[in-house]
């Protein structure tokens, strides 16, 4: 009920609706609608109530959740559940656990801080409270696991995409899974699977998102790397739960765009994006160090690099410097 009174008051945006228009629209009585509205309050939503006008939303908390983004979802399949946890270990861990008690696809799982936040290979994700958004979204495409990297750029497109569409910024992406804005990470995408040998379970796809932190907000250690979307932003903050909202959309998108058309389009879209494309590129793997020209990616995401003697190197996992 509070996510359709949010919905009805964001939708008026500046006009007054009426407790009656409400109550009717809600199906409850004008006593509940005066409940609700006293509930808001209490979570830092500012209504403002004039007699015989209605009620008008005069300020909205910055917070990212579960209603405040159902409330701007435009999507039909993803984010129809979300889970919103005020503090997790990592979101991650709690998709995993839902996802095996059977969650549907498309279940979101949204914390405002992550104490064992996770990178991939055991890295570190860095998420504090209030200025980020960190995110899991369970999948379950009917797949086999060597195309699942595939969904890792899919991700990428997505986010790059969605940011673009909340916030006008033209964040770049970083082969596998980074997104940058003017050479800093401002995003990353971590997928995990559950799996048979022939056939994905499910895929857990790990969104985390700097959007209102400041500079001398971030740890020492990624002061230099790091970046958030109201840092290029000139200092102006975002609201959270738009920009979730927004990449759940492009996510939408483009995994059914997937699920119909393959692959193809989402490899063109991601070239487009991409920085590393036609640049000179070291990537670092566990078992080697490849240096040379970043060619492109093949359609199983792999990415290929041209190497001085002129031989093709295919790269499925690194870091590129
Ligand atoms: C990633 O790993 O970029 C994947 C990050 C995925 C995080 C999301 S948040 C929601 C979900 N729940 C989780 O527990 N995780 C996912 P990787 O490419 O390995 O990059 C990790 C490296 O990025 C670290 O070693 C740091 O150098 C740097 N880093 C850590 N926190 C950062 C931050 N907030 N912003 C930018 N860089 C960061």
């Amino acid at each position: 009920m509070r996510d359709k009174l949010l919905q009805l008051l964001e939708g008026a945006s500046d006009t007054f609706i009426s407790g009656q228009e409400i109550s009717r629209q809600l199906g409850i009585t004008r006593t509940a609608v005066w409940k609700h509205m006293e509930e808001l309050r209490k979570n830092g939503y500012e209504v403002e109530a004039v007699p015989r006008k209605g009620y008008r939303l005069t300020h909205t908390p910055n917070l990212a959740s579960a209603d405040e983004i159902k409330a701007r979802l435009t999507t039909s399949r993803l984010g129809t559940s979300i889970t919103y946890k005020q503090e997790v270990a990592s979101t991650q861990e709690v998709a995993h656990q839902l996802s095996r008690e059977g969650a549907p696809e498309g279940t979101v799982v949204a914390a405002d801080t992550q104490i064992k936040g996770k990178g991939r290979l055991n890295r570190e994700w860095y998420s504090p409270s209030g200025t980020g958004l960190w995110f899991s979204l369970i999948l379950r495409p009917d797949i086999i696991p060597q195309r699942a990297p595939q969904l890792t750029l899919m991700t990428a497109v997505a986010v790059t995409e969605g940011i673009h569409a909340a916030t006008g910024l033209h964040p770049q992406i970083k082969w596998p899974n980074d997104i940058l804005m003017e050479g800093k990470k401002t995003a990353g995408i971590l997928t995990e699977m559950q799996s048979e040998p022939d056939r994905v379970q499910a895929v857990i796809i790990g969104i985390g998102l700097n959007i209102n932190q400041r500079k001398d907000q971030f740890p020492e250690e990624l002061k230099d790397k790091a970046t958030s979307l109201a840092e290029e932003n000139g200092g102006v903050s975002f609201y959270r739960a738009d920009i979730i909202a927004a990449v759940l959309e492009r996510m939408e998108y483009w995994y059914y765009h997937y699920l119909d058309y393959g692959f193809s389009d989402i490899r063109r879209r991601w070239e487009e994006l991409a920085v590393t494309i036609g640049s000179q590129i070291t990537a670092v793997s566990v078992s080697k160090t490849v240096t040379g020209l970043a060619e492109g990616i093949t359609d199983d995401g792999v990415l290929l690099i041209k190497k001085a003697d002129g031989s093709i190197e295919q790269i499925y996992s690194a870091d590129i410097d």
